[in-house]
């Protein structure tokens, strides 16, 4: 392939161990895919560098599965609803990978996805594989980790790789910026500030969906959708060629369900059809080479021994006041670079 034109900043070759995981992961080895994930999430340095090999390796047997994420606030039913939606696929004789990008994880080792998360009984089929977030790191650490898992999971054969997230802080978008779809789930309660969902984060999704629609719940489940579909009337389309659907569905009763999967089914057509899809997911590695090279020269900043050694003096006079926070930026980055430099 490419790899002689591309300078190593991994090492050059997959070891013996490296090599028995992508094949075992390529024969769609649960066991290889749970270890491949581990060093993937790994923060060992070697560690790094197989996994990134071994990613690289296994990148033209991804991208077959469609990518999807939901998200939507704590308790709406983003769990229930992926666990009897991805059960209803497997019935349909489909592969369902879950990942879930917990931003508490990393703040407070607590978890705001809540245990639902395990969702015991879709981890019981064979063709169901659940992962939960990475703990630790930084939202773009745990992103990063959480894009390697599905394009892990991809090569392992999964057809469908839901990815839960929580609405809180960035990790919508950071959840919206890899997959191929953004579902958001919304609650039958809804009212005159559409239950405090924020425009920027409507404007995200290709599809909203509310939940609960059963019993004493379902009229105001239908209201909600009224309200949503108003709402959305207003904002411009995502993509010209996909137009965001409002549903509303009853995991707890199985509803709605195959209705879902039909629509997902419409936009993947669409997208795909008028190229779409590809432009999207080229768009979104291309970010993440980004992001990745953002967190990497802030990683190298913060070891340097110039920068580790001025710091925290620099730190102290601009909370002194004593200088300004420019000024004490260019220092750093002169420290770093062996050179003067002035940010933009
Ligand atoms: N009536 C009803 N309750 C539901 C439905 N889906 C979820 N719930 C309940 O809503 C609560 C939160 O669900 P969960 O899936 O953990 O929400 P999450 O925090 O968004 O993942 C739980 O008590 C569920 O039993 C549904 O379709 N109908
Ligand atoms: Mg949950």
């Amino acid at each position: 392939m490419m790899t002689g034109s591309i300078p190593a900043g991994a090492p050059e070759s997959m070891s013996p161990q490296t090599e028995a995981l992508a094949a075992g992961i390529l024969a769609g080895q649960r066991r290889a895919l749970a270890r491949a994930i581990t060093l993937v999430e790994s923060t060992r340095r070697d560690h790094r560098g197989q996994a990134s090999r071994l990613i690289e390796h296994l990148l033209p047997a991804t991208g077959k599965a469609i990518r999807i994420g939901f998200s939507g606030p704590p308790g709406v039913g983003k769990s229930t609803f992926i666990e009897a939606f991805g059960m209803h696929l497997i019935r349909h004789g489909l592969k369902v990978a879950v990942l879930a990008v917990d931003p508490s994880s990393s703040l407070s080792g607590g978890s705001i996805l809540g245990d639902k998360t395990r969702m015991e009984t879709l981890a019981r089929e064979a063709n169901a594989y659940i992962r939960p977030s990475p703990s630790g790191g930084t939202l773009g650490g745990v992103a990063r980790r959480t894009r390697e898992a599905m394009l892990l999971t991809e090569a392992a054969g999964f057809d469908v790789v839901f990815i839960e997230t929580v609405g809180v802080g960035q990790s919508e978008t950071a959840v919206a910026d890899m997959v191929d779809l953004f579902v958001l789930l919304a609650s039958p309660a809804g009212g005159d500030d559409l239950q405090g969902i924020k425009r920027g984060i409507m404007e995200l999704a290709d599809l909203l969906i509310v939940t609960k629609a059963d019993g004493d719940l379902a009229a105001a489940a239908g209201r909600a959708a009224g309200e949503l579909r108003m709402a959305l009337h207003l904002m411009r389309p995502k993509v010209p060629c996909w137009r965001a659907e409002v549903l509303t569905v009853s995991a707890v009763a199985a509803r709605g369900l195959d209705t879902v999967w039909e629509a997902i089914g419409r936009f993947r057509t669409a997208m795909e059809t008028t190229g779409e899809l590809a432009k999207l997911r080229a768009e979104q590695a291309r970010a993440a080479l980004w992001r990745e090279i953002e967190e990497g020269l802030i990683a190298a900043l913060k070891e340097h021994p110039a920068v580790a050694d001025q710091a925290p003096a620099l730190e102290r006079a601009v909370l002194a006041g004593e200088t300004t926070p420019t000024l004490a930026a260019e220092r750093l980055l002169t420290a770093f670079l062996g050179r003067t430099v002035r940010p933009e």
